[in-house]
Protein backbone atom coordinates (compact mmCIF):
# COMPACT_ATOMS: atom_id res chain seq x y z
CA UNK A 1 0.00 0.00 0.00
CA UNK A 2 1.81 3.31 -0.65
CA UNK A 3 1.83 6.10 1.79
CA UNK A 4 -0.92 8.31 -0.04
CA UNK A 5 -3.13 5.30 -0.19
CA UNK A 6 -2.28 4.52 4.18
CA UNK A 7 -2.93 8.16 4.42
CA UNK A 8 -6.05 8.74 2.64
CA UNK A 9 -8.00 5.13 4.30
CA UNK A 10 -6.52 6.76 7.96
CA UNK A 11 -8.58 9.42 7.08
CA UNK A 12 -11.41 7.73 5.49
CA UNK A 13 -11.64 5.95 9.40
CA UNK A 14 -11.68 9.01 11.23
CA UNK A 15 -14.52 10.26 8.82
CA UNK A 16 -16.21 7.48 9.47
CA UNK A 17 -15.76 7.33 12.93
CA UNK A 18 -17.07 11.08 13.66
CA UNK A 19 -19.88 10.81 10.96
CA UNK A 20 -20.96 7.39 11.29
CA UNK A 21 -24.85 8.71 11.51
CA UNK A 22 -24.52 9.68 7.79
CA UNK A 23 -22.67 6.82 6.54
CA UNK A 24 -24.97 3.58 6.53
CA UNK A 25 -23.19 1.67 3.50
CA UNK A 26 -20.15 2.55 4.54
CA UNK A 27 -19.46 -1.53 5.45
CA UNK A 28 -19.33 -2.20 2.14
CA UNK A 29 -17.36 0.46 1.76
CA UNK A 30 -14.71 -0.27 3.95
CA UNK A 31 -15.06 -4.04 4.13
CA UNK A 32 -15.65 -5.11 0.16
CA UNK A 33 -19.04 -6.25 -1.23
CA UNK A 34 -17.82 -9.93 -0.39
CA UNK A 35 -18.11 -9.19 3.71
CA UNK A 36 -21.23 -7.52 3.78
CA UNK A 37 -22.47 -11.01 1.59
CA UNK A 38 -21.34 -12.63 3.81
CA UNK A 39 -22.92 -11.38 6.77
CA UNK A 40 -26.37 -12.60 5.16
CA UNK A 41 -24.86 -16.24 4.72
CA UNK A 42 -23.64 -16.38 8.76
CA UNK A 43 -26.76 -14.67 9.36
CA UNK A 44 -28.96 -17.82 7.62
CA UNK A 45 -26.51 -20.55 9.80
CA UNK A 46 -28.06 -19.37 13.06
CA UNK A 47 -30.56 -20.75 15.29
CA UNK A 48 -34.58 -19.25 13.92
CA UNK A 49 -36.94 -20.37 16.62
CA UNK A 50 -39.33 -18.00 14.26
CA UNK A 51 -40.63 -15.76 17.00
CA UNK A 52 -39.72 -12.33 17.73
CA UNK A 53 -39.35 -10.12 20.91
CA UNK A 54 -40.54 -7.09 20.58
CA UNK A 55 -39.16 -3.49 22.52
CA UNK A 56 -39.36 -0.25 22.72
CA UNK A 57 -36.36 1.78 24.44
CA UNK A 58 -36.99 5.98 25.23
CA UNK A 59 -33.58 7.46 25.54
CA UNK A 60 -34.07 10.79 27.71
CA UNK A 61 -33.11 12.86 30.23
CA UNK A 62 -34.97 12.12 33.26
CA UNK A 63 -35.42 12.05 37.39
CA UNK A 64 -34.34 8.87 38.58
CA UNK A 65 -34.64 8.30 42.59
CA UNK A 66 -31.70 6.04 43.52
CA UNK A 67 -33.07 5.70 46.66
CA UNK A 68 -33.58 9.00 48.47
CA UNK A 69 -30.99 10.80 46.56
CA UNK A 70 -32.76 11.98 42.66
CA UNK A 71 -30.61 12.10 39.81
CA UNK A 72 -31.25 13.70 36.69
CA UNK A 73 -29.52 11.76 33.98
CA UNK A 74 -30.35 9.72 30.91
CA UNK A 75 -31.91 6.52 30.96
CA UNK A 76 -34.24 4.16 28.62
CA UNK A 77 -38.08 4.32 30.07
CA UNK A 78 -37.11 6.62 32.84
CA UNK A 79 -35.68 3.98 35.30
CA UNK A 80 -31.92 2.54 36.55
CA UNK A 81 -31.72 0.35 34.86
CA UNK A 82 -33.07 0.07 31.99
CA UNK A 83 -36.26 -2.73 31.47
CA UNK A 84 -34.77 -6.52 30.86
CA UNK A 85 -34.99 -7.45 27.78
CA UNK A 86 -35.14 -11.33 27.78
CA UNK A 87 -35.52 -13.72 25.02
CA UNK A 88 -34.27 -17.37 24.13
CA UNK A 89 -31.98 -18.97 21.28
CA UNK A 90 -33.23 -18.11 18.18
CA UNK A 91 -35.71 -15.76 18.72
CA UNK A 92 -35.19 -12.57 16.82
CA UNK A 93 -34.99 -9.08 18.71
CA UNK A 94 -36.38 -6.21 17.33
CA UNK A 95 -36.27 -2.82 19.77
CA UNK A 96 -37.25 0.41 18.76
CA UNK A 97 -35.10 3.39 20.29
CA UNK A 98 -36.56 6.42 19.97
CA UNK A 99 -33.87 8.92 20.44
CA UNK A 100 -34.84 11.76 22.55
CA UNK A 101 -31.45 13.05 23.53
CA UNK A 102 -30.20 16.18 22.06
CA UNK A 103 -26.85 14.14 20.63
CA UNK A 104 -26.59 11.06 18.57
CA UNK A 105 -26.86 7.59 20.34
CA UNK A 106 -26.24 3.97 20.03
CA UNK A 107 -27.36 0.36 21.86
CA UNK A 108 -24.45 -1.85 21.50
CA UNK A 109 -25.59 -5.41 22.59
CA UNK A 110 -22.44 -5.96 24.67
CA UNK A 111 -21.26 -10.30 24.17
CA UNK A 112 -23.99 -10.80 21.70
CA UNK A 113 -22.96 -13.22 18.62
CA UNK A 114 -24.78 -11.21 16.38
CA UNK A 115 -25.07 -10.02 13.09
CA UNK A 116 -22.48 -6.42 12.62
CA UNK A 117 -24.64 -4.55 10.85
CA UNK A 118 -27.02 -4.85 14.46
CA UNK A 119 -24.24 -4.72 17.03
CA UNK A 120 -24.50 -0.74 18.12
CA UNK A 121 -21.13 0.90 17.57
CA UNK A 122 -20.34 2.70 14.32
CA UNK A 123 -19.29 2.62 11.41
CA UNK A 124 -20.75 -1.12 11.03
CA UNK A 125 -24.10 0.37 12.62
CA UNK A 126 -25.29 3.89 12.19
CA UNK A 127 -25.40 5.81 15.05
CA UNK A 128 -29.18 7.09 15.72
CA UNK A 129 -29.18 10.95 15.17
CA UNK A 130 -30.88 12.70 18.19
CA UNK A 131 -34.87 13.16 18.14
CA UNK A 132 -34.51 9.82 15.52
CA UNK A 133 -35.60 6.38 15.88
CA UNK A 134 -34.03 3.25 14.76
CA UNK A 135 -35.23 -0.40 15.17
CA UNK A 136 -32.12 -3.12 15.98
CA UNK A 137 -33.29 -6.15 14.50
CA UNK A 138 -31.42 -9.19 14.92
CA UNK A 139 -31.41 -13.00 15.91
CA UNK A 140 -29.73 -14.12 19.40
CA UNK A 141 -27.30 -17.17 18.91
CA UNK A 142 -26.46 -18.55 22.16
CA UNK A 143 -28.01 -18.16 25.96
CA UNK A 144 -26.44 -16.44 28.42
CA UNK A 145 -26.06 -13.27 30.84
CA UNK A 146 -25.55 -10.11 28.60
CA UNK A 147 -26.72 -6.60 28.94
CA UNK A 148 -26.50 -3.27 26.13
CA UNK A 149 -25.42 -0.12 26.65
CA UNK A 150 -24.50 3.36 24.06
CA UNK A 151 -21.69 2.60 22.38
CA UNK A 152 -21.17 7.04 21.94
CA UNK A 153 -19.05 9.34 23.69
CA UNK A 154 -19.10 8.87 27.52
CA UNK A 155 -23.18 8.37 27.59
CA UNK A 156 -21.91 4.73 29.04
CA UNK A 157 -21.25 6.39 32.41
CA UNK A 158 -25.46 7.51 32.50
CA UNK A 159 -28.33 5.35 33.49
CA UNK A 160 -28.23 3.90 30.08
CA UNK A 161 -28.22 0.18 30.62
CA UNK A 162 -30.55 -2.93 31.19
CA UNK A 163 -29.82 -6.75 31.33
CA UNK A 164 -30.08 -8.91 28.15
CA UNK A 165 -30.84 -12.61 29.21
CA UNK A 166 -30.87 -15.10 26.21
CA UNK A 167 -32.53 -18.76 27.71
CA UNK A 168 -32.19 -21.42 26.31
CA UNK A 169 -35.35 -23.73 25.99
CA UNK A 170 -33.75 -26.90 25.48
CA UNK A 171 -32.05 -26.03 29.33
CA UNK A 172 -33.97 -25.10 31.82
CA UNK A 173 -31.11 -25.01 34.45
CA UNK A 174 -30.26 -25.89 37.99
CA UNK A 175 -31.72 -23.52 39.72
CA UNK A 176 -35.58 -22.50 41.56
CA UNK A 177 -34.88 -18.33 41.58
CA UNK A 178 -33.09 -15.87 39.28
CA UNK A 179 -31.68 -12.86 40.59
CA UNK A 180 -30.34 -10.06 38.12
CA UNK A 181 -27.76 -8.31 40.17
CA UNK A 182 -26.80 -4.59 37.75
CA UNK A 183 -23.17 -3.05 39.55
CA UNK A 184 -22.74 0.29 38.63
CA UNK A 185 -20.60 3.63 39.86
CA UNK A 186 -22.85 6.67 39.86
CA UNK A 187 -21.73 10.48 39.46
CA UNK A 188 -23.89 11.93 36.66
CA UNK A 189 -26.83 13.94 38.05
CA UNK A 190 -25.49 14.06 41.73
CA UNK A 191 -21.80 14.46 41.65
CA UNK A 192 -19.13 15.38 38.03
CA UNK A 193 -20.87 14.59 34.56
CA UNK A 194 -19.23 12.26 32.78
CA UNK A 195 -17.87 15.34 30.86
CA UNK A 196 -16.45 17.38 33.54
CA UNK A 197 -14.51 14.12 34.57
CA UNK A 198 -12.90 13.23 31.20
CA UNK A 199 -12.22 17.01 31.22
CA UNK A 200 -10.44 17.01 34.29
CA UNK A 201 -8.38 13.46 33.63
CA UNK A 202 -7.22 15.49 30.74
CA UNK A 203 -6.40 18.99 32.56
CA UNK A 204 -4.70 17.01 35.30
CA UNK A 205 -2.08 16.02 33.01
CA UNK A 206 -1.86 19.90 30.63
CA UNK A 207 1.05 21.05 29.64
CA UNK A 208 2.47 23.44 32.50
CA UNK A 209 1.33 21.27 35.34
CA UNK A 210 4.06 19.93 37.34
CA UNK A 211 3.33 16.00 37.19
CA UNK A 212 6.21 14.97 39.40
CA UNK A 213 7.44 11.71 37.74
CA UNK A 214 3.83 11.22 36.85
CA UNK A 215 1.87 11.40 39.89
CA UNK A 216 -0.91 13.84 40.42
CA UNK A 217 0.28 16.05 42.90
CA UNK A 218 -2.41 16.92 45.30
CA UNK A 219 -3.94 20.67 45.68
CA UNK A 220 -1.87 21.18 41.97
CA UNK A 221 -4.03 23.79 39.54
CA UNK A 222 -6.36 21.49 37.94
CA UNK A 223 -5.92 18.56 40.21
CA UNK A 224 -9.32 18.53 42.96
CA UNK A 225 -10.74 20.95 40.77
CA UNK A 226 -13.54 18.68 39.45
CA UNK A 227 -14.79 16.55 41.93
CA UNK A 228 -14.10 12.55 41.61
CA UNK A 229 -11.50 12.94 39.52
CA UNK A 230 -8.33 10.83 40.73
CA UNK A 231 -8.72 9.86 44.53
CA UNK A 232 -9.07 6.28 44.23
CA UNK A 233 -6.63 3.69 45.96
CA UNK A 234 -4.73 0.63 45.37
CA UNK A 235 -5.65 -2.78 44.70
CA UNK A 236 -3.57 -6.19 44.96
CA UNK A 237 -5.77 -7.83 42.92
CA UNK A 238 -6.24 -5.35 40.49
CA UNK A 239 -2.38 -4.84 40.61
CA UNK A 240 -2.03 -1.61 41.30
CA UNK A 241 -4.01 1.53 40.88
CA UNK A 242 -7.71 0.53 40.94
CA UNK A 243 -9.13 3.79 39.21
CA UNK A 244 -8.90 6.77 37.68
CA UNK A 245 -12.47 8.02 39.30
CA UNK A 246 -14.13 8.17 42.58
CA UNK A 247 -17.46 8.00 42.55
CA UNK A 248 -20.32 9.98 44.80
CA UNK A 249 -22.38 6.51 44.70
CA UNK A 250 -22.04 2.80 44.09
CA UNK A 251 -25.26 0.98 43.06
CA UNK A 252 -27.31 -2.12 42.72
CA UNK A 253 -30.02 -2.47 40.37
CA UNK A 254 -30.22 1.54 40.59
CA UNK A 255 -30.05 1.85 44.45
CA UNK A 256 -27.71 3.40 47.04
CA UNK A 257 -26.42 1.24 49.99
CA UNK A 258 -28.84 3.43 52.38
CA UNK A 259 -32.18 2.18 50.58
CA UNK A 260 -30.85 -1.04 48.84
CA UNK A 261 -32.81 -3.20 46.98
CA UNK A 262 -34.63 -6.58 47.94
CA UNK A 263 -34.64 -10.03 46.55
CA UNK A 264 -37.25 -12.44 48.29
CA UNK A 265 -36.66 -16.60 47.88
CA UNK A 266 -37.45 -19.48 50.25
CA UNK A 267 -34.63 -21.26 52.87
CA UNK A 268 -32.89 -23.89 50.72
CA UNK A 269 -33.89 -22.58 47.12
CA UNK A 270 -30.49 -22.57 44.95
CA UNK A 271 -30.56 -19.17 43.21
CA UNK A 272 -29.04 -18.21 40.03
CA UNK A 273 -27.24 -14.34 40.89
CA UNK A 274 -26.59 -12.84 37.20
CA UNK A 275 -24.44 -10.50 37.87
CA UNK A 276 -23.69 -7.59 35.31
CA UNK A 277 -21.02 -4.81 35.92
CA UNK A 278 -22.44 -1.90 34.30
CA UNK A 279 -19.60 0.59 35.97
CA UNK A 280 -17.22 2.59 34.07
CA UNK A 281 -13.89 2.88 36.26
CA UNK A 282 -14.98 0.29 39.03
CA UNK A 283 -14.44 -3.75 39.56
CA UNK A 284 -16.05 -4.53 42.22
CA UNK A 285 -15.79 -8.03 44.49
CA UNK A 286 -18.58 -9.78 44.82
CA UNK A 287 -20.20 -12.00 48.30
CA UNK A 288 -23.42 -12.96 49.81
CA UNK A 289 -22.94 -13.16 53.36
CA UNK A 290 -23.34 -16.29 55.08
CA UNK A 291 -22.44 -17.76 51.87
CA UNK A 292 -20.42 -19.41 49.05
CA UNK A 293 -20.89 -18.75 45.85
CA UNK A 294 -20.75 -21.19 42.93
CA UNK A 295 -19.67 -19.62 39.83
CA UNK A 296 -21.45 -21.55 36.46
CA UNK A 297 -20.57 -19.06 33.69
CA UNK A 298 -18.48 -15.96 32.79
CA UNK A 299 -19.99 -14.14 30.08
CA UNK A 300 -22.49 -15.99 29.12
CA UNK A 301 -20.66 -19.32 29.04
CA UNK A 302 -20.25 -22.14 31.01
CA UNK A 303 -17.51 -22.60 32.50
CA UNK A 304 -16.86 -26.05 35.83
CA UNK A 305 -19.00 -25.09 38.65
CA UNK A 306 -16.15 -24.15 41.01
CA UNK A 307 -17.13 -22.88 44.78
CA UNK A 308 -15.44 -19.33 45.66
CA UNK A 309 -16.22 -16.87 48.53
CA UNK A 310 -16.29 -13.75 46.30
CA UNK A 311 -15.44 -12.73 42.81
CA UNK A 312 -13.66 -9.91 41.29
CA UNK A 313 -15.85 -8.59 38.30
CA UNK A 314 -14.47 -5.69 35.78
CA UNK A 315 -16.64 -3.29 34.02
CA UNK A 316 -18.15 -5.25 31.07
CA UNK A 317 -18.15 -8.51 32.49
CA UNK A 318 -21.00 -11.09 33.93
CA UNK A 319 -20.44 -13.70 36.51
CA UNK A 320 -23.12 -16.11 37.07
CA UNK A 321 -23.06 -17.47 40.18
CA UNK A 322 -25.45 -20.17 42.15
CA UNK A 323 -26.52 -19.96 45.93
CA UNK A 324 -28.41 -22.38 48.09
CA UNK A 325 -29.90 -19.81 50.54
CA UNK A 326 -29.89 -19.94 54.02
CA UNK A 327 -33.08 -18.82 56.22
CA UNK A 328 -32.69 -15.09 57.24
CA UNK A 329 -31.42 -12.12 55.92
CA UNK A 330 -28.53 -11.28 53.81
CA UNK A 331 -26.83 -8.90 51.87
CA UNK A 332 -25.07 -9.38 48.50
CA UNK A 333 -21.94 -6.62 48.77
CA UNK A 334 -20.12 -5.42 46.43
CA UNK A 335 -16.95 -3.88 47.26
CA UNK A 336 -15.58 -1.34 45.14
CA UNK A 337 -12.54 -2.23 44.44
CA UNK A 338 -9.89 -0.14 45.80
CA UNK A 339 -12.30 2.39 46.31
CA UNK A 340 -13.00 1.89 49.91
CA UNK A 341 -17.20 2.01 49.38
CA UNK A 342 -19.54 -1.03 49.01
CA UNK A 343 -22.98 -1.24 46.95
CA UNK A 344 -25.48 -3.58 47.81
CA UNK A 345 -28.63 -5.26 47.80
CA UNK A 346 -30.35 -7.89 50.27
CA UNK A 347 -31.23 -11.43 50.06
CA UNK A 348 -34.50 -12.37 52.16
CA UNK A 349 -35.84 -16.13 52.80
CA UNK A 350 -37.19 -15.15 56.48
CA UNK A 351 -36.86 -13.40 59.58
CA UNK A 352 -34.29 -11.51 61.04
CA UNK A 353 -32.45 -8.00 60.28
CA UNK A 354 -29.85 -7.68 57.31
CA UNK A 355 -26.69 -6.55 58.01
CA UNK A 356 -25.87 -2.92 58.43
CA UNK A 357 -25.45 -0.21 55.39
CA UNK A 358 -21.23 -0.53 55.75
CA UNK A 359 -21.24 -4.17 56.43
CA UNK A 360 -18.30 -5.75 55.03
CA UNK A 361 -18.65 -9.10 55.23
CA UNK A 362 -15.27 -11.41 55.52
CA UNK A 363 -16.49 -13.27 52.71
CA UNK A 364 -15.06 -10.54 50.68
CA UNK A 365 -11.49 -11.51 52.08
CA UNK A 366 -11.93 -15.41 51.82
CA UNK A 367 -11.44 -16.90 48.40
CA UNK A 368 -11.80 -14.38 45.51
CA UNK A 369 -12.63 -16.13 42.19
CA UNK A 370 -10.41 -14.02 39.40
CA UNK A 371 -10.50 -15.43 35.94
CA UNK A 372 -7.76 -17.50 36.33
CA UNK A 373 -9.84 -19.96 38.56
CA UNK A 374 -12.33 -20.97 36.00
CA UNK A 375 -12.03 -23.77 33.18
CA UNK A 376 -14.77 -23.80 30.44
CA UNK A 377 -16.82 -26.59 30.62
CA UNK A 378 -15.94 -29.60 27.73
CA UNK A 379 -19.01 -28.07 25.68
CA UNK A 380 -18.01 -24.32 25.44
CA UNK A 381 -14.10 -24.82 24.95
CA UNK A 382 -12.84 -25.12 21.46
CA UNK A 383 -11.26 -27.33 19.89
CA UNK A 384 -7.38 -27.29 20.11
CA UNK A 385 -5.80 -25.88 16.69
CA UNK A 386 -2.71 -24.59 15.45
CA UNK A 387 -3.57 -20.59 14.92
CA UNK A 388 -3.81 -19.65 11.59
CA UNK A 389 -2.56 -15.84 12.68
CA UNK A 390 -1.48 -14.70 16.00
CA UNK A 391 -2.72 -10.79 16.49
CA UNK A 392 -0.69 -8.74 18.78
CA UNK A 393 -2.48 -5.79 21.25
CA UNK A 394 -0.49 -3.94 22.98
CA UNK A 395 -1.83 -2.08 25.91
CA UNK A 396 -0.24 1.80 26.52
CA UNK A 397 -0.45 4.82 27.98
CA UNK A 398 -0.23 7.12 31.02
CA UNK A 399 -2.01 9.14 33.04
CA UNK A 400 0.36 12.22 31.78
CA UNK A 401 -0.85 12.83 29.46
CA UNK A 402 -4.28 11.40 29.79
CA UNK A 403 -4.11 8.98 26.84
CA UNK A 404 -4.46 5.27 26.37
CA UNK A 405 -3.61 3.25 23.33
CA UNK A 406 -3.61 -0.07 21.56
CA UNK A 407 -0.43 -1.17 19.23
CA UNK A 408 1.14 2.55 19.74
CA UNK A 409 -1.87 4.75 18.69
CA UNK A 410 -5.44 6.44 19.72
CA UNK A 411 -8.39 4.96 18.32
CA UNK A 412 -8.30 8.42 16.12
CA UNK A 413 -5.16 7.13 14.26
CA UNK A 414 -5.84 3.27 14.63
CA UNK A 415 -4.72 0.47 11.83
CA UNK A 416 -7.29 -2.00 12.62
CA UNK A 417 -6.47 -5.25 12.92
CA UNK A 418 -7.17 -7.58 10.33
CA UNK A 419 -8.55 -11.35 9.66
CA UNK A 420 -9.81 -13.81 7.59
CA UNK A 421 -13.56 -15.97 7.80
CA UNK A 422 -12.74 -19.16 9.01
CA UNK A 423 -9.35 -18.31 11.07
CA UNK A 424 -8.40 -19.53 14.18
CA UNK A 425 -6.96 -16.67 15.78
CA UNK A 426 -4.63 -15.89 18.48
CA UNK A 427 -4.94 -12.86 20.12
CA UNK A 428 -2.07 -11.68 23.01
CA UNK A 429 -2.71 -8.89 24.93
CA UNK A 430 0.07 -7.13 26.47
CA UNK A 431 -0.10 -4.42 29.24
CA UNK A 432 2.71 -2.31 29.14
CA UNK A 433 1.10 0.46 30.97
CA UNK A 434 0.86 0.43 35.07
CA UNK A 435 -3.22 0.27 35.33
CA UNK A 436 -5.67 -2.24 34.33
CA UNK A 437 -7.73 -3.02 31.50
CA UNK A 438 -11.12 -4.85 31.12
CA UNK A 439 -10.51 -5.51 27.29
CA UNK A 440 -13.85 -6.39 25.65
CA UNK A 441 -14.34 -7.92 21.84
CA UNK A 442 -17.53 -7.30 19.98
CA UNK A 443 -18.92 -10.17 17.91
CA UNK A 444 -17.20 -12.49 19.54
CA UNK A 445 -16.39 -14.81 22.40
CA UNK A 446 -12.85 -15.81 23.10
CA UNK A 447 -11.38 -18.58 24.99
CA UNK A 448 -8.48 -17.51 27.88
CA UNK A 449 -5.44 -20.00 27.18
CA UNK A 450 -3.73 -20.85 30.16
CA UNK A 451 -0.40 -22.33 30.80
CA UNK A 452 -1.43 -25.69 31.69
CA UNK A 453 -3.36 -26.32 28.40
CA UNK A 454 -6.64 -26.47 29.77
CA UNK A 455 -9.51 -24.79 28.45
CA UNK A 456 -10.12 -21.07 30.33
CA UNK A 457 -13.11 -19.69 30.47
CA UNK A 458 -14.72 -18.37 27.52
CA UNK A 459 -15.10 -14.55 27.86
CA UNK A 460 -15.77 -11.09 25.94
CA UNK A 461 -14.21 -8.96 28.35
CA UNK A 462 -11.16 -9.82 30.24
CA UNK A 463 -9.28 -7.83 33.02
CA UNK A 464 -5.66 -7.66 31.88
CA UNK A 465 -3.51 -6.85 34.43
CA UNK A 466 -0.06 -4.27 34.47
CA UNK A 467 2.65 -6.11 33.13
CA UNK A 468 0.41 -9.10 32.47
CA UNK A 469 0.64 -10.97 28.63
CA UNK A 470 -2.73 -12.17 28.34
CA UNK A 471 -3.16 -15.02 25.76
CA UNK A 472 -6.72 -15.64 24.06
CA UNK A 473 -8.05 -17.75 21.04
CA UNK A 474 -11.06 -17.21 18.90
CA UNK A 475 -12.50 -18.18 15.64
CA UNK A 476 -13.34 -15.49 13.06
CA UNK A 477 -16.83 -16.96 12.20
CA UNK A 478 -19.27 -13.38 12.72
CA UNK A 479 -17.84 -11.38 9.44
CA UNK A 480 -17.67 -7.44 9.73
CA UNK A 481 -15.98 -4.95 11.54
CA UNK A 482 -15.64 -5.31 14.89
CA UNK A 483 -14.93 -2.91 18.17
CA UNK A 484 -11.63 -3.73 20.47
CA UNK A 485 -11.60 -2.12 23.12
CA UNK A 486 -11.17 -1.11 27.02
CA UNK A 487 -14.65 -1.32 29.26
CA UNK A 488 -12.84 1.45 31.10
CA UNK A 489 -15.04 4.31 29.50
CA UNK A 490 -12.80 6.94 29.83
CA UNK A 491 -9.74 4.66 28.70
CA UNK A 492 -12.07 4.00 26.08
CA UNK A 493 -12.99 7.70 24.91
CA UNK A 494 -8.61 8.39 25.86
CA UNK A 495 -7.96 6.67 22.93
CA UNK A 496 -8.03 2.98 23.85
CA UNK A 497 -9.97 1.22 21.17
CA UNK A 498 -9.27 -0.28 17.65
CA UNK A 499 -10.88 -2.32 15.32
CA UNK A 500 -10.88 -6.00 14.20
CA UNK A 501 -11.97 -6.25 10.19
CA UNK A 502 -12.88 -9.31 8.16
CA UNK A 503 -10.73 -9.04 4.86
CA UNK A 504 -12.77 -12.05 3.09
CU1 LIG B 1 -8.32 0.71 30.25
Amino acid sequence: MSEGRALSRRAFLVATAAAGATLAGCTSGAGGGGVVDEIGEVEARRPHSGRTVSATLTADRTRVDLGGSVAESLTYNGTVPGPVLRASVGDEVAVTVRNRLPRTTSVHWHGIAMRNDMDGAAPATPDIAAGGDFTYRFSVPHPGTYWAHPHTGLDADTGLYFPVIVDDPRDPGDYDAEWIVMLDDWTDGVGSSPEQIFDGLRAMSAPGHDMAGGEPMPGMPGMGAVAGVGGTGKSTLLGGDAGDVSYPYYLVNGRIPAAPSTFRAKPGQRVRIRIINAASDTAFRVAVTGHRLTVTHTDGFPVVPTEVDAVLIGMGERYDVRVTAGDGAFALVALAEGKNATARALLITGAGNPPPADFTPPELDGRVGTVADFNATTAAALVPAVPDAKLPVDLAGSMAPYEWTINGAPFSRTTPLQVRSGQRIEMTFDNTSTMWHPMHLHGHTFEILTADGRPGARKDTAIVLPAQRLRVAFVADNPGQWMLHCHNTYHQDAGMMTRLDYTG
